[in-house]
């Protein structure tokens, strides 16, 4: 009896000690999600994850007009680099990329499709703001910023316009439910300009009117006039002018309404940016593999993998949910290349939009 009481007693005196770990993150945090009441993902709870997984198919938004970010083949096939950002976790929740069911939404189309369900997942340059992230706003979850963008303006260069002030009292072409029009209408105003806003629903009728001559310039996010430049009969013809008027931050985006599904999307987004941190392409991601599965000492890789822990399951999400997104459409250099950077014709130089370490803005929290 007395060994059981000192036993009791030391036990007692441990438990400060314990709750100071857990307190100071000291605290073993890497054991399946326990603390969460997660078991091994069985414990995940996600209406939406259920509702997709049932429906062997994701429901994912997209403009569908834009080269590079949404657009529709010839052969009727979606490619862009938000269309592989739908693929990448359609991959990673049902094996496939190609489990992909997209629908063109326009700006204004775009938060109602998300709330009411119509859409799993918007990908569709959605800058994030706070009026679209709050819940007393558009409610929106956003995933991390994929493409760090800024509003721009585009002129014909017979036009001679060279700056915002040659805009004074002109219509510009926008575009409906986009926040181009706030920061063109706040950048004119700080420069004592006015302009007439000349609005429409989609980037084709935009660019359409624009090209006509209707306005004298098109204000949209820069990468959306330098993608929709290309399309043009005569790019040379349109100048893109040096201001830049905003930050766009440019992310996919999920119902609040289900947080543990808004996580998933959140991490699979995480994983194409960690994928390209770690060196992992859709080439390599099977050897990396193998590799990791014979060699104990490779640890941050084994874990990303899902050959060591069960950071899938404690999103609700396959263990190897990683070498299914990269497997679908590689890592996010590549995503950029092959869309909108060096292997396309749109060849947007990068800038932010590189890896933290090569001075660029994107991050990966670690995967453990
Ligand atoms: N980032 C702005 C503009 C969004 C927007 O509608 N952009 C379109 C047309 S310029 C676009 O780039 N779409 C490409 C895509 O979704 O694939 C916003 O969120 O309001």
């Amino acid at each position: 009896m007395k060994g059981f009481e000192t036993v009791l007693r030391r036990l007692k005196a441990l438990v400060p000690l314990a709750l100071l770990l857990a307190a100071s993150g000291c605290a073993n945090d890497s054991g399946g999600g326990a603390g969460g009441g997660v078991a091994g993902g069985s414990g995940v709870r996600s209406a939406h994850m259920e509702a997709i997984r049932s429906r062997g198919q994701l429901s994912c938004g997209v403009d569908g007009q834009v080269a590079g970010f949404s657009s529709v083949g010839a052969d009727g096939r979606y490619r862009g680099f938000d269309v592989d950002v739908c693929r990448a976790v359609a991959a990673a929740l049902l094996g496939s990329g190609e489990k992909v069911e997209f629908r063109n939404l326009t700006a204004t189309q775009r938060f109602p499709a998300v709330a009411s369900g119509e859409v799993d997942l918007l990908s569709r340059n959605t800058t994030v703001t706070l009026g679209r992230d709050a819940p007393g706003g558009n409610g929106m979850s956003f995933a991390p910023v994929l493409f760090h963008d800024g509003v721009g303006v585009m002129v014909p260069v017979a036009s001679g316009i060279t700056n915002l002030a040659g805009l004074q009292g002109r219509p510009i072409c926008l575009l409906s439910g986009a926040t181009s029009e706030q920061a063109l209408t706040d950048a004119m105003r700080r420069d004592n300009h006015s302009y007439v806003p000349l609005k429409f629903s989609t980037i084709d009728e935009m660019f359409g009117a624009y090209q006509q001559g209707r306005c004298a310039a098109a204000s949209i996010d820069r990468s959306a006039l330098a993608a929709q430049r290309t399309t043009f009969a005569d790019p040379a013809a349109h100048r893109i002018l040096p201001d830049v008027l905003s930050k766009e931050p440019l992310g996919p985006a999920t119902a609040q309404a289900d947080p543990a599904w808004a996580d998933a999307v959140r991490w699979i987004v995480y994983a194409l940016i960690e994928a390209e941190d770690q060196g992992i392409t859709q080439a390599n991601v099977k050897a990396k593999l193998a590799e990791a599965r014979t060699n104990p000492k490779l640890a941050d890789r084994r874990r990303f993998l899902g050959v060591e822990g069960n950071l899938g399951s404690q999103l609700g999400l396959p263990d190897d949910f990683v070498v299914k997104a990269i497997t679908a459409v590689g890592n996010y250099g590549e995503i950029y290349s092959r869309n909108v950077g060096d292997g396309s014709p749109l060849k947007i130089t990068p800038g932010p939009n590189r890896l933290w370490k090569d001075g660029g803005l994107l991050v990966s929290p670690p995967f453990r």
